[in-house]
């Protein structure tokens, strides 16, 4: 497929005639690496690119769950499990939970991502059951708390996601890219909620294995538009979807590097772009941190990167600190809030 990777400037004040809006949004770009297949990648001027990739990039993203994607959202991870790699354990009682979620949202989360298993390199596959237990009760008792903020259910199965929004959840956020369960695309579909559509290769049990790329950046963005066919074929609005490209999942620490200089290049899917860099370890490796709980500087700065290449939903533990960097780059890059 033809991708382009838009340039986006770091002083987005003063957008030159020509330029484009990336995805309907204050950032623009008046150029782009144009990669077509069997040729090498050339920079063109924004107006000289094909133009399906130039609606793609351009076109305003539907909202998500009422909430308009002009402007990146904080979506908060909450694991309610064991043995998450950064939070296990700390969230497995639904009240330490319910006062976690309730926490996030008064920091500034957008959305709440609830998971009732880990996903970590070489995590075991929890049961069904099991993961209903961990996540439907902490949804509806957010619920009856009055707490109003959209709920993601981070599950690879349907019935988990069945019984989540049977308990207030509103939407579904998918690792395997609903390869996993081969139910699961229909339960998004007739419950007409959205979807994240996240890029793997294998298993958390088998993943780390699975790191051969000739091009990690083109082949994950291939991948990812498979995916998205298969999810519409399936009966997913295309207005539902979301992609990530999995930082972590089958990638060394090199190739999460490539996905998040070159992320711009996955708005080239035309759909709304999630970063899920949050305490992972190649923030460790390069940031020197190798205990999970001590690497949220060096997942703030990964997200204010991904924010400046215009990714739409930011994955975090740290919901303030993340609030407020984004803050700060809005305010430096954009003139947000500027008096
Ligand atoms: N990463 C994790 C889990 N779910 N979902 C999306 N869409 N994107 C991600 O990058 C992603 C995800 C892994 O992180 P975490 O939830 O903190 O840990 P664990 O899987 O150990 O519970």
């Amino acid at each position: 497929m033809d991708l382009a990777r838009p340039l986006l400037p770091t002083d987005a004040l003063t957008p030159p005639p020509g330029a484009l809006p990336l995805a309907g949004g204050p950032l623009w770009f008046d150029r782009a690496e144009l990669t077509v297949p069997g040729a090498a990648p050339r920079v063109v001027a924004a107006a000289d690119l094909p133009a399906p990739l130039r609606q793609a990039l351009a076109a305003p993203r539907a909202p998500l769950c009422g909430l308009t994607l002009d402007r990146p959202r904080i979506m908060g991870i909450l694991n309610v499990t064991p043995d998450s790699f950064s939070d296990g354990g700390r969230f497995l009682d639904p009240a330490a939970a319910v006062a976690q979620a309730r926490a996030m949202a008064a920091a500034g989360a957008d959305i709440l991502d609830i998971g009732g298993e880990s996903t970590r390199p070489g995590a075991a596959e929890v049961g069904t059951q099991q993961e209903i237990d961990r996540t439907a009760p902490v949804i509806e008792a957010l619920r009856a708390a009055g707490l109003t903020l959209p709920i993601s259910i981070d599950t690879r199965k349907a019935a988990v996601a069945r019984a989540a929004l049977a308990a207030g959840a509103d939407m579904v956020n998918d690792v395997s890219g609903l390869t996993h369960d081969p139910d699961l695309a229909g339960v998004v579909a007739r419950a007409g909620v959205p979807v994240v559509v996240m890029h793997m290769r294998g298993t958390p049990a088998t993943m780390t294995a699975q790191t051969d790329y000739a091009d990690v950046l083109a082949e994950v963005a291939q991948a990812l538009a498979d995916r998205v066919a298969a999810a519409r074929a399936a009966g997913i609005a295309a207005d539902r979807i979301v992609i990530d490209p999995g930082i972590g999942f089958a990638k060394t620490g090199a190739q999460n590097l490539a996905l998040i200089r070159g992320l711009a290049l996955f708005h080239s899917l035309g759909l709304p772009l999630l970063l899920g860099a949050s305490r992972k370890r190649f923030i460790g490796t390069y940031g020197g941190a190798p205990d999970p709980a001590g690497r949220m500087p060096g997942s703030v700065a990964v997200a204010v990167l991904g924010a400046q290449q215009g990714a739409q939903i930011l994955r975090v533990h740290d919901v303030e600190e993340t609030r407020q960097a984004i803050a700060l780059w809005r305010a430096l890059a954009l003139g947000d809030g500027e008096e």
